[in-house]
């Protein structure tokens, strides 16, 4: 009797899978593998039901003689554990960056005579509905407020990107990448007050006000299901980060970042060039433990954001702080520095890993940027942003197109680097 394996990463079964199953019967024994939910966050795939479920569901179904774990997105555990004789999938896998894992599973089964089956995929309207419900479902406030909570248990650094609009959301939900045969994408995004205030033409100076802020978030929730990171500069008054906290936490925002200073906020990359205030340990403990009580999930989280390092107050202020706030009831701390040179973050780490070996710890490498996620992930950062990248790589690209419109009197000349029109006009998905 032959082997035929086919990986499902799936909450609900629609027909096309059926299909899949019927089709792998006609060749022999069927072996149903649930992707592990490691490897399914890599695709985006962000489970509703845990593992055990899934391998329940799968086990029900019709046809199926047996339901294994696969842990590798590549198949390479499975193939070696299993050595199928065939490997059964939807055809839509030849193309965009699945392909990499089909050549790789090509690649496997070539050693020791094993095929492909490519099914045509059943794309017909029910089944895109269920795909459609599935992603909605993500998007539900109640799902993604706890992705992130969820994603620092699961995975080694949550690599988490700006974003200040619908698009750059887009861009932070559906870039992946094949490297090194995994495939890879953001698992979070930042909605940076820099950014979005850059957006607007405003300086970062919490000018920009939170009706405003939370408009920007609500354009980035319309079309993303991933997790969302907000970037709450001050928290603002006591009496109003209270209201703030309840409003993130009811909109679906996972966390909100708030950093130890007062008065008028300006952005860290000044450092010390200009004026800006540290408050006091007792100050931002006070802001930490009443916006904890405001709160009314468990999900969300409010992470103290340490700036003693930006206004060159010494690493045992920046290590008393963080203390202090996780003792206060923050659930992360985010440690800032506009170095070049990584030292004084990673000697922070590793210090505050000396006492604190789980409060998550935060960075955002935009000056340390030499450093790798997963050097920063052997010092104990659970969570990297990059923080306002997309928005600097958008603004000279655009200035410079505007300039030689304005130098050749028409946009011939610029045609060449510019996205095409059938490519824009397709760039969103309808309904
Ligand atoms: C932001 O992105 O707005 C930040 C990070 O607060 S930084 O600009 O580095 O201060
Ligand atoms: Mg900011």
């Amino acid at each position: 009797m032959k082997t035929v394996y086919t990986c499902f990463c799936t909450d609900v079964i629609h027909e096309g899978h059926i299909n899949i199953i019927q089709n792998a019967k006609k060749y022999g024994r069927v072996v149903v593998g649930a992707l592990c939910d490691k490897a399914l966050i890599r695709f985006n795939k962000f489970p509703t039901i845990s593992l055990e479920d899934r391998v329940k569901l799968y086990q029900q179904l019709d046809g199926v003689d047996e339901v294994v774990i696969q842990e590798s997105a590549m198949y390479d555990d499975v193939i070696e554990k299993l050595h199928p004789d065939y490997i059964i999938h939807g055809d839509n896998w030849k193309e965009g960056a699945a392909s990499a894992i089909r050549a790789n599973v090509e690649k496997k089964l070539s050693e020791y005579g094993g095929e492909i089956i490519d099914v045509p995929y059943t794309y017909n309207p029910v089944v895109k509905k269920i795909d459609r419900q599935l992603r909605e479902k993500l998007a539900m406030p109640e799902y993604r407020r706890k992705r992130l909570r969820q994603l620092i248990e699961m995975c080694p650094v949550v690599k988490t990107i700006e974003a200040h609009s619908g698009l750059t959301g887009l861009i932070a939900e559906k870039t992946v990448v094949e490297v090194d045969g995994k495939l890879d994408q953001f698992d979070a995004m930042w909605v940076s007050s820099l950014c979005d205030s850059t957006a607007k033409g405003k300086p970062d100076i919490e000018l920009v006000d939170m009706t405003s802020r939370f408009r920007t978030i609500d354009d980035i929730m319309e079309v993303t299901t991933k997790p969302i990171i907000f970037d709450g500069d001050t928290g603002g008054l006591t009496e109003h980060f209270v209201y703030t906290v309840r409003s993130l936490e009811r909109m679906g925002v996972s966390a909100i970042i708030i950093e130890d200073k007062k008065g008028l906020k300006k952005n860290s990359l000044f450092g010390t060039e200009v004026e800006q205030t540290q408050a006091t340990i007792e100050e931002m403990s006070a802001k930490i433990r009443a916006g904890k009580e405001a709160q009314l999930t468990d999900d969300f989280m409010i992470i103290a954001r340490i700036e003693s390092l930006i206004l060159e107050k010494g690493m045992d202020d920046a290590l008393a702080r963080a203390f202090a706030f996780a003792e206060a009831g923050a659930d992360g701390i985010m440690i800032h520095s506009r170095k070049k040179d990584p030292a004084e973050i990673l000697e922070f780490c590793d210090k505050f890993r000396e006492k604190d070996k789980k409060t998550p710890i935060v960075v955002v490498p935009t000056s340390f940027n030499i450093i790798t996620e997963d050097e920063l992930a052997a010092h104990g950062v659970n969570i990297v942003i990059y923080a306002n990248q997309l928005t600097r790589s958008a603004f000279p690209a655009m200035q410079q197109t505007a300039i030689d419109i304005l130098k050749n009197h028409r946009a011939k000349e610029v045609d060449d680097r510019l996205m095409s029109i059938k490519n824009i006009i397709t760039l969103i998905d309808e309904l």
